[in-house]
């Protein structure tokens, strides 16, 4: 049985994570850090909490003793877009919190999950197919932050055996949580527009290809990985893992199939729009395939069918 704690556990990913690890683990067994408001609903009351701001090491390594912590996942995160307008806030969440939650992993004997994004790869990467080890030289901070974040990581496993695993996320669409200043928001924010009835404002030109992902498949990849067979591992940091490419069109005609009348109009960011284009199209994951047996479940229509139905449920309870 594991003992685990999740650093970030009010965000996007952390919010929906901690539900999926505590029915797998059981709520005892899953110690959530928050660092600050706003709370999912009923976050107190689902099991044990702890405040922890990943600046200070000393908040995670006291919470690893006292929880008795054998497993850390690390989603403290400033994303793409607010940590270009934002560099220190990036560079220090991004690599003070990454190297104080692998110091205690190391000093406390604790296995380690850091996500790392298809942000890691840049201009001169390639656009199609993008192999698991390529060129990675993004000129983004948040980029920068997770290339040093991959390189470190296995740099943890090799001189100290830290058994530290990640993957690259591409954009993660969900209902839950929002995420917030990242890139690839739009494909979230355009489905709390059409379900409200209201126009959506795209931020990226038509033809601006990325990988997605519905969380769904997001938390199977995290919790996979980190069960996976060791022996079988032949990367570590991080691993390449998708589930479809689409652009603002083919999500919009997605969208439309169930609201016809749906409008999307263009209203490009010009910063956004420039971190898209230094990414992949779409990403080659077949080691994470081979390895551990990564295999997605939703794709973009599956994924646009069960975004609109648990938000239509939301909105006809008030709650949206
Ligand atoms: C972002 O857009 O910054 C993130 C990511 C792809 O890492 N969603």
């Amino acid at each position: 049985m594991k003992r685990i704690l999740i650093i970030g556990s009010t965000g996007q990913i952390g919010s929906e994570l901690s539900v999926r690890l505590r029915s797998i683990y059981g709520a005892d067994n899953v110690i959530c850090g928050y660092y600050a408001p706003p709370f999912p609903e009923g976050f107190f009351e689902a099991g044990p909490s702890v405040e922890i701001d990943a600046l200070h090491i000393e908040q995670i390594a006291d919470a690893v003793r006292k929880y008795k912590i054998d497993t850390i996942y690390n989603l403290a995160a400033i994303l793409s877009a607010t940590a270009e307008k934002n560099p220190q806030l990036g560079w220090n969440v991004g690599v003070g919190s990454l190297l104080n939650c692998l110091d205690v992993a190391r000093d406390c004997n604790c296995a380690i999950f850091t996500p790392s994004s298809i942000g890691a790869f840049g201009p001169n990467t390639p656009k199609d197919h993008t192999p698991q080890d390529t060129i990675q030289r993004p000129n983004t901070v948040y980029g920068i932050t997770k290339v040093l974040g991959e390189l470190v990581s296995d740099y943890y496993f090799e001189h100290w055996q830290v058994d530290t695993r990640s993957v690259r996320f591409p954009g993660i669409i969900s209902n839950v949580t929002l995420p917030g200043g990242g890139t690839t928001d739009y494909a979230v924010e355009i489905f709390y527009k059409a379900v409200k009835g209201e126009i959506f404002e795209c931020p990226l030109k038509a033809g601006t290809f990325m990988d997605m992902m519905y969380m769904p498949d997001a938390l199977d990849a995290a919790i996979q990985l980190m069960e996976a067979d060791p022996s079988q591992l032949i990367h570590r940091n991080s691993f390449n893992v998708t589930a479809m490419s689409f652009d603002p069109e083919m999500l919009y005609a997605s969208i439309r199939r169930h609201y016809p009348d749906f409008q999307m109009v263009y209203a490009v960011d010009p910063l956004k729009q420039s971190i898209a284009d230094s990414w992949p199209n779409q990403l080659d994951d077949s080691c994470a395939r081979k390895e551990w047996g990564w295999n997605p479940h939703f794709n973009l229509e599956r994924m646009t069918d069960d975004m609109i139905r648990k938000l239509r449920t939301k909105r006809e309870n008030g709650s949206l």
